[in-house]
């Protein structure tokens, strides 16, 4: 029984290709800079999104036409779901997936009936990643969903709901390790604030370290493997996140004694939020040695929030791309797509286009990148420019040979310097331009 019976395996048909169900720059083994373009990119599908997202907005309920959702969300139809979804993983060629607990499976009246629901439910995952070799790319719980975590959950003000949730994280780190899961996020939730009058913030921040070490102890415990991420995030649902963004996630990590085990993943909407750019996301984690994963989404230039869209915009892909390749690419983590359609692409179909246009222009992107490289343009010029630092007084600060003393010195002696030379952005700007043209 198929849920997509009108679409066959999408499939790469070249840049030339009018068909609206195939890739045109997706060409899984084709190889970029020695990698297929599969093992670049690890895409990953949303559980969330493409299977539990409605269409419901603040001012509608849900709108989407589920033809395989039951009447009722109980196990069996939560098994049935899990088929859908990795026939749909299949269709599209994306050999990752990630989950909350709570999307998986039905939430029940006990921690210990939720568990029972997972373990089911699990069952059918089991199954189906034997069947189709579609892998676990992370796991997380939904520590935001259930009113009890109204005021955060590793940061509430109240210890028992710090219990229910290291409960139900220990359980979701079980069944992401029975998966063969190569992750665990933590996205902050409601891990933040609202009203400074109220708050303890150095409780809730010392709460929040104490919560991920229990995490990084309890893999050890049960020999999961797998690279713990944090998700950066400024605000959406609380006023003041505490993993406001990559800089705010670092700092916290260090100052906790967690860098040695938790590393970023990315998101391209929750950049945007903090008022910066996905890239320079991806290059302050990266630099710092935090790249773990990415969330690949774009938002709304004019709308305030996560709005999750899918991406499109090939500038971006290929600024992407040119930092993940920089560094070397994906070790552990991948391209999630944390992303739904729009409230009023209610079909099935949609999910397919969505998809389409986001592993496409992330293909596009990855080959812009490449001759990018390769002609090493922009980077001889970066190089230019910075080349004062390569020799002579340059050179011997960066060995560490100054002190302040010694540049009043040098400068004395001088006298009167030259800046540099033109920054020439707009020339830049051009030569990227005859690129991604
Ligand atoms: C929400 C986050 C969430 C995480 C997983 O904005 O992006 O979807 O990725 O908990
Ligand atoms: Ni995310
Ligand atoms: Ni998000």
């Amino acid at each position: 029984m198929s849920a997509f019976p009108n679409v066959k395996k999408v499939v790469y048909e070249g840049a030339e290709s009018t068909n609206p169900l195939a890739y045109r720059f997706y060409n899984a083994e084709q190889k970029v800079e020695g990698k297929t373009m599969k093992d670049h990119f690890r895409f990953s599908a949303a559980y969330w999104h493409t299977m539990r997202a409605g269409g419901s907005d603040p001012f509608g309920s849900a709108t989407m036409v589920r033809p395989w959702e039951g009447n009722v969300d109980n196990v069996k139809n939560a098994q049935k779901r899990v088929k859908v979804f990795f026939e749909f993983l299949e269709k599209m060629q994306l050999p990752y997936y990630c989950f909350h607990d709570r999307d998986i499976a039905p939430e029940g009246k006990t921690l210990a009936e939720s568990n029972a629901n997972l373990d089911e439910v699990v069952k059918v995952f089991k199954d189906e990643q034997a069947r189709t070799g579609a892998k676990l790319l992370w796991g997380t719980a939904n520590l935001f969903g259930n009113p009890r975590y109204m005021h955060g959950a590793a940061t509430s003000c109240n210890a028992d709901v710090f219990a229910y949730a290291a409960a139900q994280v220990k359980k979701a780190m079980e069944i992401t390790k029975e998966l063969g899961g190569q992750g665990y996020t933590f996205w902050g939730g409601r891990e933040g604030y609202q009203c400074i009058w109220n708050t303890n913030m150095k409780r809730e921040l010392d709460n929040l370290a104490r919560f991920m070490h229990m995490a990084v102890d309890y893999a050890k415990a049960i020999g999961f493997k797998g690279q713990f991420y944090f998700e950066p995030k400024p605000k959406e649902p609380t006023k003041h996140q505490y993993d406001f963004d990559a800089a705010a996630c670092i700092n916290f990590l260090r100052a906790y004694g967690l860098e040695k085990n938790i590393k970023l993943n990315i998101e391209t909407n929750h950049a945007t939020l903090a008022g910066h750019s996905v890239e320079h996301e991806l290059e302050y984690a990266a630099h710092q040695g935090f790249l773990g994963s990415v969330d690949a989404n774009t938002g709304d230039t004019l709308l305030g929030w996560d709005t999750d869209q899918f991406p499109t915009n090939v500038y971006e892909t290929t600024k992407m791309m040119l930092v993940i390749l920089k560094y070397g690419g994906f070790k552990t983590g991948g391209l999630n797509f944390d992303a739904k359609v729009r409230r009023e692409s209610f079909e099935p179909i949609d999910l397919f286009y969505a998809h389409i246009g986001g592993v496409d222009a992330f293909a596009k992107g990855l080959l812009i990148a490449a001759e990018m490289r390769k002609s090493k343009e922009l980077e001889k010029m970066t190089k230019e420019r910075y080349s004062s630092w390569d020799n002579g007084i340059g050179a011997e600060i960066e060995s560490g040979k100054h002190d302040f003393k010694s540049l009043e010195k040098y400068i004395l002696k001088k006298g009167e310097i030259e800046p540099n030379n033109s920054g020439r952005q707009e020339l830049f700007e051009n030569i990227v331009n005859r690129y991604t043209f």
